[in-house]
């Protein structure tokens, strides 16, 4: 995306060549409730629309770039500016008193016709950011303003569109009628989704087409659409996406769906379609981790389950996929694993871990009585034992004596490399 240049700015520079002045970072065009005495055209910079409340509170209509028109909407409503105008970067401006833009509307078409499209797209603006109010949460609020920001001031890179404005996390928050710390966090996950990173100064995101991409898949496992999750994975694949990150993309789905289980808006059943939908997706997913090329030889043999009593399977899988992809003999031992199934399988295969997956609190429990069989059969020197699943702590690691616990199936890919190599290097801690 090369920085937007609307036929406006040309125009009006090609009009009033004489009116172009410079702004410094900071300069206030208008306040809110300043009668309007000129209009002003952005040529280059940045320009910042906001509205103040009786009581304070900054709301931000839009950082707006290149070709854009500032004034006009209010002179030819009421002569009242309705907002205040700030200079967030230098900027190059046309200032046109009211009478040469009154002359310039009713004789010169072109320039009349390009002035409604402005307002007209000023009005579709707004309309956006009042949908996006009501209907989406803070995250994808925040997405939202992110793309906008890309569109009007963004420079496609190698990688993503960076963000060619100086922001600060505050600016970020009036536009997305959050409070800073909100902001913050929200922008950590979306690092942490890989949707954005920083470089220098400046915030660079994910092309919009892979954002859209990778909303798509969250939605597709919010929704229980099975088909939407195949097709959408497919086509993350296709538009060059990391696998991790459409991996990622569809984990944020289903935190979506437990916070919506948890405040009692969806059913059990939702929750089995959102499985279903991710589990639609994985296999596709898996088809496309890049392979840990550098190493040639099996790392070493995991034995991986679920636990007794307990049918949650997405993490556990997850989790033998990656090991899969990064050279690890994986013996996936399914769900409702019982302690025995687990002896058996340490007589049968010699893996060098077994790993036990647990989901919810009661099965939790499940964890001791394999480490009590895996005592009694004499086997618990001879495998090393690593724990994990949403309802599985550090604590509960420590309790039975597990050699490694992680919360995240890169950790736990991680914590199994530590653990098979353990012998060649006995001082590598083990821990989590
Ligand atoms: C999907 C789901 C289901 C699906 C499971 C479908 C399937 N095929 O797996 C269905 C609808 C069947 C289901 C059923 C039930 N569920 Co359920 N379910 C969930 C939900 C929403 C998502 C689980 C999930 O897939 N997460 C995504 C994966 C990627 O995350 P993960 O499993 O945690 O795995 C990650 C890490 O933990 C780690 N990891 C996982 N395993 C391992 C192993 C090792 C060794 C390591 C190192 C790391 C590791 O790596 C993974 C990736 O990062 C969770 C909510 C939650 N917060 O987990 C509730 C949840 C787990 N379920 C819950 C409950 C209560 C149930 C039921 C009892 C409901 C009922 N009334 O019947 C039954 C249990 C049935 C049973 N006997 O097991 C509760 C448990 C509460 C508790 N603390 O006890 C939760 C937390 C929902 C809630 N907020 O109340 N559930």
């Amino acid at each position: 995306m090369s920085k937007n240049t609307l036929p406006l700015n040309n125009l009006a520079l090609h009009i009033w060549p004489e009116r172009k002045k410079f702004f410094p970072r900071g300069s206030v065009l208008y306040w809110q409730g300043d009668p309007v005495d000129q209009i002003y055209i952005l040529l280059d910079g940045a320009v910042k629309i906001s509205s103040i409340s009786p009581d304070g509170k900054v709301y931000s209509f839009g950082i707006h770039g290149a070709g854009r028109i500032f004034g006009a909407r209010s002179y030819l409503l009421d002569g009242e500016h309705e907002a205040v105008a700030e200079v967030l970067d230098r900027s190059a401006i046309i200032v046109v008193p009211l009478e040469e833009f009154e002359h310039a509307l009713t004789t010169n078409q072109a320039f009349s016709s390009i002035v409604m499209k402005e307002l007209a797209r000023e009005a579709s603006d707004v309309a956006g950011k009042a949908r996006d109010l009501s209907f989406l949460d803070v995250q994808q609020r925040l997405k939202h303003s992110l793309i906008r920001l890309a569109r009007e001031h963004g420079i496609r890179t190698e990688t993503g569109v960076m963000i060619d404005l100086d922001i600060t996390q505050d600016e970020i928050g009036t536009l997305v009628s959050a409070n800073r710390t909100t902001i913050a966090a929200c922008l950590r996950d979306l690092r942490t989704q890989g949707y954005l990173w920083k470089e220098g100064r400046r915030l660079v995101i994910i092309t919009p087409e892979h954002m859209d991409t990778l909303d798509g898949l969250t939605m597709a496992v919010v929704d229980g659409d099975d088909l939407g999750a195949e097709v959408l994975a497919s086509q993350a694949l296709d538009q060059g996406i990391d696998a991790l990150k459409a991996l990622e993309a569809l984990t944020a789905g289903m935190k979506e769906v437990d916070r919506a289980y948890s405040r009692g808006e969806i059913e059990l059943p939702d929750v089995v379609l959102a499985a279903s939908a991710m589990k639609q997706a994985l296999p596709i997913i898996e088809a496309n981790i890049e392979l840990d090329h550098i190493q040639e030889a099996v790392v070493g043999t995991v034995a991986i389950g679920t636990v007794f009593g307990d049918i949650h399977d997405i993490g556990k899988t997850i989790v033998a996929m990656l090991l899969r992809t990064r050279n690890f003999r994986v013996i996936d031992l399914g769900v409702n694993v019982s302690p025995d199934q687990f002896i058996q399988a340490i007589k049968e295969f010699n893996p060098d871990i077994i790993a036990l997956s647990a989901l919810t609190t009661a099965t939790s429990l499940e964890l001791d009585p394999v480490v009590k069989k895996l005592i009694q059969a004499g086997l618990r020197d001879h495998v090393r034992l690593m724990v994990g699943g949403g309802a599985v702590s550090e604590g509960d690691a420590r309790r039975i004596g597990a050699d490694g616990y992680h919360a995240t199936a890169q950790g736990a890919v991680e914590m199994a490399w530590r653990l098979c190599t353990w012998k060649d290097n006995p001082s590598t801690s083990i821990n989590a």
